[in-house]
């Protein structure tokens, strides 16, 4: 049977990323979300962290328009790379943090050579409305040109109580899936047996676990990974446990070990002890 074309190139640019269904990316817009005060001292400069992703094996990165022309030499030609294309600074006033705003447009990301587009919707937000407008004319553009959609699916508002509560989680990856995503990032809800219904949810559209703040024991955040893989998740996408590690090259073999191999944490936690 043939394809349209765009349907083909998108086939093809998810099937980059997932290579065995599964992936490792390697999130890295901390320096507009959070501000440079997430980088080690000697991690500020994006080539060094881009470089040990890369050479460490992760199957993509995931980072702004900015950084991706920074580091345009180093990824090129050896990594799918998604660019983010909303964003917001926790600069703002608190009340405003509910809102992803544009940080750059689809027509960019063709431009610089992605092979995806990500955006984050706050389900539930009291700006949900605005962010579902630009995620749709986010994800239509992006469909016209054959590249897949992550959304990053984070349930945030003053409504929500518990935004990792298994069934506030759930409902943003439905309401993800209803809205089209191709990709779908979302909380850890805190056991394999929750995430497992939040995979459910997704009804077959792949799912990946957000890494979350750097956990003290890099073993915890290993055993976390091996988690939503075992409740059938389809990888992770990870910034600050990999690039606040000791040694991030480490913590990403250990990662592709779990995601791609199967391992057991036991036989990996020397990695990153
Ligand atoms: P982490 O693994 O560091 O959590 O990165 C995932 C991510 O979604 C980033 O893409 C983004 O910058 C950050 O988390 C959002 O953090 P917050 O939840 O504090 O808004």
């Amino acid at each position: 049977m043939r394809h349209v074309y765009n349907d083909i190139g998108k086939r093809i640019r998810l099937k980059k990323i997932l290579r065995d269904d599964k992936a490792l990316i390697f999130a890295f817009d901390h320096g507009v979300e959070h501000g440079p005060k997430d980088f080690p001292e000697d991690r500020i400069d994006p080539r060094k962290i881009i470089s040990i992703a890369i050479d460490s094996g992760v199957d993509a990165i995931m980072t702004t328009l900015g950084i991706a022309s920074l580091t345009y030499d180093i990824w090129g030609g050896k990594i799918p790379m998604i660019i983010k294309l909303t964003g917001k600074t926790s600069l703002r006033p608190e009340k405003e943090r509910l809102l992803q705003s544009v940080f750059g447009y689809v027509r960019e990301a063709v431009a610089i050579g992605a092979d995806a587009v990500a955006a984050t919707v706050y389900w539930g937000s009291e700006y949900e409305d605005v962010m579902l407008d630009r995620w749709f004319s986010i994800r239509l553009t992006a469909e016209r040109y054959g590249l897949p959609a992550l959304q990053l699916a984070y349930p945030r508002g003053s409504a929500i109580k518990n935004m990792y509560d298994p069934e506030v989680v759930r409902y943003g990856v439905r309401a993800a899936v209803e809205s089209g995503a191709d990709l779908i990032k979302t909380y850890y809800t805190g056991s394999e047996e929750s995430f497992r219904r939040v995979v459910e949810t997704a009804a077959g559209v792949p799912i990946l676990m957000s890494g979350g703040a750097t956990r003290e024991d890099p073993v915890d955040f290993l055993r976390d990974v091996k988690s939503v893989m075992r409740a059938g998740a389809n990888g992770a996408v990870v910034g600050r446990n990999i690039f606040q590690h000791k040694d991030p090259g480490n913590m990403i073999k250990a990662l592709l070990k779990i995601i791609h191999e199967d391992k057991e944490v036991d036989e990996v936690a020397h990695l990153v002890e």
